[in-house]
């Protein structure tokens, strides 16, 4: 077991001397549990996390809810920024393990290629709890739990919308779509959900579709490039609010109206983006909420107690309209 090590020692030396002081007595602290939790009342749970990094308004709303309920949890947090890259998350996926933290959180920039670093989590017998996107392993042993959206239906909900928008025009519908970061679950998935609504009716047509990476500024150049490619484009799918909004620029300078020349429709429902919502410059945003803090600090403290999870954690989302986003833009927290 583990809490043979050194770190764990301390901890239990400390929960000893906690015990001794606050009853005067050894009897509750060197029992049974010090093996499983690591210690007395007092031990705190360690948490390793690695973010993506801080590509959107949706991440900077997402590391602050982990940090803020880490906190409030009483949760050691050790936190990590890929800043975007895979081999970083691996590497500090492989320092947590070797800090034996209790467990291990993050939330993957792509897709594939966790094997290998999850299997040696596995073998250190130290849990991992996929948070906001999921890797695409086909042993489910590797991690404890998946907290966060359905992206697939996010995508579905936005091409729904479409349907709804343009429902008895025969007229083509040309589309263009700014994906997320290439290989990332939501980009991925995004773009299954959208196109497998759409493709019910031929008048829809994705005439360009690329990588924004998730940024503004990205957003920005690859939709000049459309505009530029394509005089008639009538839609803008963007994986993401702050692609969409970079991309607002780029068709206000080519002397557009976005929301009016061009329907826009986004994904995440963060303030920047509601607030163009509600000015008319998007038409709809399918909502995929950030705040996952507290239930990842909930699900870690049942995954070191040793209690079952569920295996799939769902966040609950919505879709703005611009008129709803006009009821809610003042209380919008993020
Ligand atoms: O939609 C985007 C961010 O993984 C759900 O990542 C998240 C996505 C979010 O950069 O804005």
């Amino acid at each position: 077991m583990r809490f043979l090590e050194d770190v764990v020692l301390k901890k239990w030396s400390a929960a000893v001397l906690a015990g001794a002081l606050a009853v005067g007595a050894l009897a509750g602290c060197g029992g049974d549990d010090a093996g499983s939790t690591g210690g007395g009342g007092d031990d705190k749970i360690t948490m390793g996390f690695s973010q993506v990094g801080a590509e959107s308004g949706w991440r900077t709303a997402n590391t602050k809810s982990i940090q803020e309920s880490a906190a409030t949890a009483g949760i050691d947090l050790k936190f990590s920024d890929a800043q975007g890259k895979q081999e970083n998350q691996i590497k500090a996926i492989r320092s947590f393990i070797a800090q034996r933290v209790d467990v291990i959180a993050f939330s993957p920039v792509v897709e594939s290629g966790w094997d290998t670093v999850l299997k040696e989590a596995k073998d250190a017998n130290i849990p991992v709890i996929l948070t906001d996107r999921s890797v695409d392993s086909q042993d489910k042993t590797l991690y404890k739990t998946f907290i966060g959206s359905d992206f697939v239906l996010e995508g579905k909900k936005a091409g729904e919308w479409l349907v709804k928008e343009y429902e008895g025009k025969t007229e083509p519908v040309n589309i263009v779509e700014l994906q997320g970061s290439p290989g990332a679950a939501p980009a991925n998935d995004r773009k299954a959900g959208f196109a497998d609504v759409i493709k019910a009716d031929p008048k829809f047509k994705v005439i360009a579709s690329q990588t924004g990476q998730f940024t503004r500024t990205d957003g920005k150049e690859v939709m000049e490039a459309f505009l530029k490619a394509h005089p008639d484009i009538d839609v803008l799918y963007a994986h993401n609010d702050d692609m969409g909004l970079g991309a607002i620029e780029a068709i206000e300078a080519a002397g557009k109206k976005p929301g009016t020349d061009i329907k826009i429709i986004t994904v995440d429902a963060v303030k920047d983006g509601m607030t163009a919502l509600s000015e008319g410059k998007i038409n709809f945003i399918v909502e995929c909420s950030p705040l996952l803090g507290p239930q990842l600090m909930d699900l870690a403290k049942k995954v070191k107690a040793g209690e079952t999870v569920e295996q799939r954690v769902l966040t609950e989302e919505t879709t703005f309209t611009q008129e709803q986003a006009k009821a809610v833009l003042a209380d919008r927290k993020y």
